[in-house]
């Protein structure tokens, strides 16, 4: 990682300058958190924080892609979940988070049914941004409790999804959930 870090809006900046096209792989949007490290201060308008769920607060968005800052209580997870078949990039300015994986076996939405089975796990650190794999879009991230520490993560999507699937792999079930944001401070 460039040990000179940028200020939110630079990064937003840069952002803005990629095409259409640039959102469609992995790789392009991949570099960016590595070549643009969040400073922390930069992101002080967007940070709020709740005892009992993550936070979401966009950054920046476009018909193209969103951009949030997520905040994690210590502790704190997401569901497990897809991304509706859109693009992700993830980068934590703060924190050590975990990024756990699965394979879907089986899924009838409609139904509400699934098998799920755990995959890999991904550190998600200032040093090691990450990619959702198209081809394995169901996960879960974790801000471990032994962390002891709040995180703040930041979130690439292509295109803006409002809705997404949750699973639980114990009981086999999943289903549609709506997605909101805690807060809009940024352009949209
Ligand atoms: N996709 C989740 C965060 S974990 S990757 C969300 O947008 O709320
Ligand atoms: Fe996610």
């Amino acid at each position: 990682m460039r040990s000179v870090r940028v200020p939110v809006d630079t990064l937003v900046e840069k952002l803005r300058t990629h095409p259409a096209s640039a959102f469609e792989k992995t790789e392009a949007i991949r570099t960016l958190p590595l070549e643009m490290p969040v400073e922390e201060a930069s992101l002080a308008p967007y940070l709020t924080w709740n005892r009992q769920h993550y936070t979401r607060n966009l950054i920046d968005k476009s018909d193209l892609y969103e951009l949030l800052a997520i905040c994690w209580e210590a502790g704190q997870s997401s569901s497990i979940h897809n991304h509706r078949d859109q693009m992700c990039w993830m980068a934590a300015p703060t924190g050590r988070l975990v990024v756990e994986n699965f394979c879907v076996q089986f899924q009838d939405i409609a139904a509400g049914k699934c098998r799920l089975e755990a995959s890999n796990t991904v550190d998600l650190t200032p040093e090691n941004p990450c990619a959702v794999d198209p081809r394995e879009p169901v996960h879960w991230v974790v801000n471990p409790r032994a962390a002891n520490q709040r995180a703040v993560t930041l979130h690439f999507y292509s295109r803006p999804f409002d809705t997404c699937v949750v699973y639980s792999p114990e009981q086999g079930a999943c289903g549609d959930i709506r997605l909101h944001y805690n807060t809009c401070t940024g352009n949209q």
